[in-house]
């Protein structure tokens, strides 16, 4: 049974290589599975978060597309995108080219081994809130029932983010 389309907000980071152009070139591939985007954040540059050694800054965008597909169809889209440009998993948090993470889909709660939605950390994150509350400030995250806007407002998160003018 397919899905009635919902909306799904996907988060985007790399820190290492050309990064603006891995971020465009994940959304080009991303689409081409997925549909035209239909909403996404600027780009914003953000201190390496739960990081032990010294990491370059990370650039992240938070995008929307609207879509029926399974949520484990989704990861394995954003996973094989991941492997398409060239992504290796070593070590968790280590440096890479592109991460993406899938942070809501539509109101649905899921919880098992490999898959994770909303993402566990989101709330903890300003590297995620703050791009998220640029294109959905109101949207209520199914567990906390609270709005992107007021998670960011509880956030106890000090890394800095700065948005890049594109
Ligand atoms: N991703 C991580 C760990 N730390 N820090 C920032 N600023 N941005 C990220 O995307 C990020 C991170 C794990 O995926
Ligand atoms: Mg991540
Ligand atoms: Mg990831």
């Amino acid at each position: 049974m397919k899905i009635i389309q919902r909306p799904v907000f996907l988060l985007l980071g790399s820190n290492t290589g050309n990064r603006s152009y891995q971020i465009k070139k994940a959304i080009k591939l991303l689409e081409l599975q997925l549909g035209p985007v239909v909403a996404e954040s600027s780009l914003y540059e953000t201190e390496p978060w739960g990081v032990e050694t010294q990491q370059e800054p990370y650039l992240n965008k938070a995008i929307r597309f609207d879509s029926g597909k399974k949520a484990e169809e989704l990861l394995q889209i954003c996973l094989d995108v991941e492997k398409e440009m060239g992504r290796i998993r070593n070590r968790q948090n280590e440096p890479r080219k592109i991460d993406i993470d899938i942070l809501m889909a539509g109101d649905e709660i899921i919880d098992t081994e490999g898959l994770k939605i909303p993402h566990p950390r989101m709330n903890f994150r300003n590297f995620a809130l703050i791009p998220l509350m640029e294109i959905a400030a109101e949207l209520i995250h199914p567990i906390e029932k609270k709005s992107i806007e007021d998670l960011y407002f509880e956030c106890g998160d000090r890394l800095e983010v700065i948005r890049k003018d594109e």
